[in-house]
């Protein structure tokens, strides 16, 4: 059976873990944390030079970092990648954007605000810069979900598992869902998804 290795209340480490109850796939989870230095261990280091979570690890030992590449493989020939070319491409724009536009401010605002061993770090520039891309990012993807259910076509993808991890639990990083309503409605369409599980659940 699949491990993921990764933190119970991170967004990254959801992402593998929410794809995993919507098809089916049963895993186990190792909690690994940086807040009690489990990510800096060297057995995790061995397996995870960068020293991140969340990290999937085969049977046959192999392991794979980064939570979209995760995605990807945990996805792939499953309802959640689309089979057109280029929708498949739109998907990964989207789960693009979530690295690059996304998480560095939604997901990081969160952290600053919610842990607080990184209270030193949530300077008040800091805080301004992550609400400021934050809002952008989130005004993005209003754009698209104003008007249509699913950011690629219209079926959920795993943009939209990428995106709904730290979307949901913006608020918890000052983020008003209320001025993206389109957004808003979104993520009661994914938790209403056949197998859905909050990020509270562990296997
Ligand atoms: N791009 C990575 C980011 C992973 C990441 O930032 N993980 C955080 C927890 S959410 C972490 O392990 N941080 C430890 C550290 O930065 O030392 C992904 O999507 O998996």
């Amino acid at each position: 059976m699949i491990t993921i290795h990764g933190m119970a209340d991170s967004g990254n480490c959801y992402k593998p873990r929410l794809l995993a109850a919507l098809i089916g796939l049963p895993f186990r989870h190792n909690e690994v944390s940086f807040l009690d230095g489990g990510t800096a261990r060297p057995a995790f280091r061995a397996m995870a030079p960068l020293g991140k979570v969340p990290v999937l690890q085969l049977d046959d030992g192999r392991a794979l970092p980064e939570s979209n590449a995760i995605l990807t493989y945990l996805g792939d020939g499953t309802a959640f990648v689309p089979q057109d070319r280029f929708a498949h491409a739109e998907m990964l724009a989207w789960m693009f954007f979530e690295q690059y536009s996304h998480e560095p401010h939604v997901a990081v605002r969160r952290s600053l605000t919610v842990y607080p061993a990184l209270a030193a770090a949530a300077t008040p520039e800091r805080m301004a810069a992550t609400l400021e891309g934050g809002r952008k990012a989130l005004g993005v993807m209003e754009l698209r979900l104003a008007a249509h259910e699913w950011l690629v076509g219209d079926a959920p993808s795993l943009a939209d598992i990428a995106l709904y991890a730290y979307t949901h639990v913006a608020a918890e990083g000052g983020f008003d869902l209320g001025e993206t309503p389109g957004v808003a409605r979104w993520v009661e369409r994914v938790a209403a998804l056949p197998g859905y599980r909050p990020m509270t659940w562990l296997p």
